[in-house]
């Protein structure tokens, strides 16, 4: 990205995560009293809200135009991504074009961030500089990946996580909506699993779970704002809260005691029992059909106390029922073949072809993979050997990177830091920036990287403030590295940017971590 200082100020500057191109031209808009011209009257609403929250008086008629146009020619030249936008500031409006709705979205708050950036104090006018921004993002999915169970955030804190997304042109909420401590979604066929395992979270903290109604109502939130709800439920381990609702999903029929602690591993479902396959099915095809995106995550993390065979069963199983419902799976890397999943395949393959449609990767003495075609796995621990990831990969699998060690939101971002784990590392700010998803696994081809989510897991999380103050700054610099290219990436440049949008922070109370590493 060019960054320039215009005639109006720090314009240039303001824009998280860095366009393609940002070109500043002659003159200076006064944007003070606004009026938003759009087909869409959603689409208008919404940048009406944006563009009030950022300081601008949005009146119905007579303000300067803001105007929302389809325009399959907009974006950097030759784009064909369906999320480019042009954003045009002239001496006389704004027009943003694009030829998807998503790319309206994104041109407006890129305008957002300029007209923010563009505010000093009451009374004086808003003036942002001539520019044109053409605009794409590099990678499709862009995500965060919110755990809800260690500790319950519950709707509006969630529709707030949405906007804070949705500023930095993110587009994924994944949320990890069952764990050893809780069950956080209702699930109409299977009634027990909030009734009896809801109300718990870590340390005795009080829990909840979103209704049926309120997960739709949720969805449809994001869904305004071009962000899809990704729902996990999370199997064959990280199971506690199932077990304790449903006795007959463990050998002894009994169901488990409530588990209030932060330990990881322990418990798992047994797919020789059988309720186990029933659970599965009711479970994922409710789910299934609860869900408007096109995803859902089964999890497979962490299973420690499992054989590779079983757990090879379970990730075939879970991937034919999500399949059958309609979505597309997704899961942790185990399931795509950590030193776990790679022994699982060649047992749970024997005899079940339909785990994969290719037998790529089963030369040489290789164990074939056990993801389907177009299954995602998300990558999160950078210990395990990657070979089977790349053989997942030729198999049709696509990978979403949530490096531990980077993206992962809920590490300290220093050894004092109050809040957070530090098994992973210490992320400071400059390391949730500093990466490139394409240069995480060796050998893997560009086109199997679906894209980057950040992870926030809510152990030591108790509130809404104690969550942002480890998305943000964080977040951010996540979100750059998943839309903008590496050769518009700049440190400094970065730094800046972070030092003008904290101010929308503070008037928004949005908690922080004021890190040295930016001048605030
Ligand atoms: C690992 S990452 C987990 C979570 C924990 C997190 C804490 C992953 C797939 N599993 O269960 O909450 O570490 O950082």
């Amino acid at each position: 990205m060019t960054t320039v200082s215009s005639g109006a100020g720090i314009v240039a500057d303001a824009v998280i995560p860095a366009p393609v191109e940002l070109e500043p031209a002659e003159g200076v808009l006064d944007l003070t009293t606004v009026t938003v011209h759009a087909a869409d009257g959603a689409v208008a609403g919404l940048a009406g809200e944006l563009l009030a929250a950022a300081g601008a008086l949005v009146v119905p008629d007579g303000g300067v135009p803001v105007a929302l146009t389809p325009d399959p020619a907009a974006g950097p030249a030759g784009s064909s991504n369906p999320e480019r936008y042009t954003l045009t500031v002239t001496a006389d409006g704004v027009t943003v074009a694009a030829p998807e709705r998503s790319g309206l979205l994104h041109g407006v708050r890129t305008l957002r961030q300029l007209v923010a950036a563009a505010r000093r104090e009451a009374g004086v006018p808003l003036e942002v500089g001539a520019v044109v921004v053409r605009d794409e993002p590099r990678y499709a999915w862009r995500g965060l990946s919110l755990d809800v169970v260690r500790h319950w955030f519950g709707p509006a804190d969630l529709r707030a996580v949405v906007d804070l997304v949705g500023s930095y042109k993110m587009n994924r909420l994944h949320l990890h909506l069952t764990d050893d401590q809780g069950w956080r979604l209702e699930i109409p066929s299977r009634p027990a699993l909030t009734e009896k395992s809801s109300q718990g979270a870590v340390s005795g903290a009080t829990g909840g779970f979103l209704t049926a109604r309120e997960y739709r109502e949720l969805q449809e939130y994001a869904a305004e704002r071009e962000i899809v709800v990704v729902p996990e439920i999370d199997v064959p381990g990280h199971v506690n809260a199932a077990t304790h609702a449903y006795g007959e999903l463990m050998p002894s029929g009994e169901p488990t005691d409530t588990y209030d602690g932060i330990e990881v591993g322990f418990s798992k479902l047994h797919l020789d029992l059988p309720a186990t396959e029933p659970f599965l099915r009711d479970v994922f095809s409710d789910v299934a059909r609860m869900t408007l995106g096109p995803w859902v995550h089964f999890g497979g993390d962490e299973v420690l106390v499992m054989q590779p065979e079983e757990f090879g069963r379970f990730v075939v199983l879970c991937q034919e029922i999500i399949a059958g419902a309609g979505k597309t799976p997704v899961a942790w890397q185990e399931a795509g073949g950590s030193a776990h999943g790679d022994q699982a395949a060649a047992a749970a393959l024997a005899g079940d072809a339909a785990a994969s449609g290719t037998d790529a990767g089963a030369a040489d003495g290789e164990q074939p993979a056990l993801v389907r075609p177009g299954t995602i796995l998300q990558y999160w621990d950078t210990r395990p050997d990657h070979a089977p990831f790349v053989r997942a990969a030729q198999a049709g699998a696509k990978f979403v990177m949530s490096p531990a060690d980077r993206a992962y939101l809920d590490m300290k971002y220093t050894p004092e830091h109050p809040l957070g784990q530090a098994w992973a590392a210490f992320v400071e700010l400059h390391d949730s920036y500093d990466w490139d998803p394409a240069a995480l696994i060796d050998g893997l081809p560009e086109s199997a990287i679906e894209g980057v989510s950040a992870a926030v897991w809510t152990e030591t999380l108790l509130n809404r403030d104690d969550l942002f103050s480890m998305l943000l700054p964080r977040l951010a610099a996540v979100a750059e590295i998943a839309w903008s290219q590496p050769e518009a990436k700049d440190w400094e440049s970065f730094r800046a940017r972070v030092a003008v949008e904290a101010a929308t922070w503070r008037r928004e109370n949005a908690a922080y971590h004021p890190t040295p590493q930016i001048d605030w």
